[in-house]
């Protein structure tokens, strides 16, 4: 049978191995629905006969396949509303092994569940209220999280900071769209009433709020893929093994051949919970480039484009800029192969002496390019907007709002305007989930593993 993927009306007890597949020391296995109690009465008995399974408790007893005993496993009983997908549901942790796990699936099965398809356990705790689709998407930023900062973020939302605010934004928003709707019900009398200032006072206030989220995301995205990091200078300065040094690993081809770097290459550090993206590219050089160097110095200035932080590399102690495009960029200025210096030199002021070969003062080069890095990610990291879903709407919602804002200027009919602010609301509903936008429903659910 077909299942219809993430269908409201689907009620049927669903099940699936909660945890990844293959051997472990222990497995969970899931069940939701109506059926939930049903099924594990069927199978399973309390190793104390008088004991009853009950809500909140945890249950030690066995799987029976007929009389034949199939695992000794631990039950998890908890009774709707107060459970994750807010159905009955039940959770049993078994022995690892991939035979027990099938074989109590297959059983539950056999009792009247049917496989739970990718993110279906979510999706109905989504249906059921438990979690708005705000938090969902963060659901699956947790599952993704490699970084500190990722994780506090991602874990922040999923337990409702970021819906709080939306949700009092819609509320603000419904508080308008009263004001405006009693107008227009008590057009003759009441228009006159109508506080104009309080309305506009509210109106920015929401503005200014949905403006701040909209920036958040340029933050909320540099977390997830990281800083760009590049690393620029002339050829042959130790670019490529600096950057062999940071991500501790031969990835460049490091040679004293000028042009060996042609297309760039890109890869991950994390330092102090700060995901980086790192770029090693072809070397920038006024002396005439052969055509293949040039190539590669485009791709250069499109890193250097793309980049948050430079780290620019030289061998010389006196660095001089001329690209437009760099002197707007954070840039960490590096004196490298310092261990050929004949003498000890003072460090210049805003340059770091390294070697790149040898590993001498990378510590104090990673400690500016983290203060750096914390500069750019200042902000109240409580509300990071990291979805293109959600930004997309608050950008939509904005258009609105400014709208309302000038058409409020220069005088508007109570019902256009009513109509205007409960398009933006809309829009703020859409970011916490409407159950009937099923397209974006699937392409959300569909993420998630089967069990989650
Ligand atoms: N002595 C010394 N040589 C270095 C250092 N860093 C790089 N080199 C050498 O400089 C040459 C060019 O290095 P490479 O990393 O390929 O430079 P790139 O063209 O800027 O990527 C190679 O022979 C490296 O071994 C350093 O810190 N000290
Ligand atoms: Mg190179």
């Amino acid at each position: 049978m077909q299942i219809k993927m993430y269908d409201i009306n689907n009620n049927d007890t669903i099940a699936a191995i909660a945890t990844p597949h293959g051997v472990g020391a222990i497995a969970v296995i899931r069940i939701s629905g109506d059926l939930s109690f049903n099924i594990i009465h069927r199978i399973f008995k309390p190793i104390n006969n008088l004991k009853k399974i009950k809500s909140g408790r945890i249950s030690l007893g066995f799987i029976f396949i007929n009389k034949y005993i199939l695992d000794k496993v631990l039950v998890n009983v908890f009774k709707r509303p107060k459970s994750y997908t807010g159905e009955d549901v039940i959770e049993i942790s078994c022995h690892g092994s991939i035979y027990i796990q099938n074989k109590i699936l297959e059983l539950i099965m056999e009792n009247g569940a049917r496989l739970a398809t990718r993110g279906e356990f979510t999706f109905r705790a989504f249906k059921n209220g438990k979690i708005d689709l705000y938090q969902v998407e963060s659901l699956l930023d947790l599952f993704k999280s490699e970084t500190y900062l990722e994780h506090k973020l991602a874990f922040n939302n999923l337990i409702g900071e970021g819906s709080i605010l939306i949700k009092k934004l819609k509320n603000k928003m419904l508080y308008l769209n009263s004001i405006i709707d009693f107008c227009i019900d008590f057009s003759d009398e009441n228009s006159s009433n109508f506080n104009k200032k309080e309305f506009i006072k509210t109106l920015n206030w929401i503005i200014y709020k949905v403006q701040e989220l909209i920036k958040s995301f340029k933050i909320g995205c540099l977390f997830k893929k990281g800083i760009a990091l590049a690393i620029i200078g002339k050829p042959n300065v130790g670019k490529s093994t600096l950057f062999n040094y940071l991500l501790k690993s031969e990835r460049s081809i490091v040679s004293n051949k000028s042009g060996t770097t042609i297309n760039y290459i890109e890869d991950y550090i994390y330092l102090n919970g700060i995901k980086y993206r790192i770029i090693d590219s072809a070397g920038i050089t006024n002396k005439k480039p052969s055509n293949l160097e040039r190539k590669g110095m485009k791709k250069t200035f499109e890193n250097i484009k793309k980049a948050e932080i430079i780290l620019f590399v030289s061998n010389k102690v006196n660095i001089s800029l001329d690209k437009d495009d760099l002197l707007k960029k954070k840039i960490i200025f590096i004196i490298n192969k310092c261990d050929l210096l004949k003498r000890k030199i003072k460090e210049p002021n805003d340059s770091i002496l390294i070697s790149a070969k040898y590993g001498i003062g990378i510590k104090t080069l990673l400690k500016k390019l983290v203060k750096i890095s914390k500069r750019f990610l200042e902000s109240d990291k409580k509300n990071l907007i990291t979805k293109v879903r959600p930004y997309e709407e608050l950008k939509r919602a904005l258009f609105n709002l400014k709208e309302i804002k000038t058409k409020i200027k220069i005088g508007i009919e109570p019902e256009l305007l009513s109509l205007l602010l409960r398009d933006t609301n809309s829009s703020l509903y859409k970011i916490l989930g409407s159950i009937s936008t099923s397209d974006i429903l699937y392409n959300i659910f569909d993420n998630f593993c089967i069990g989650k």
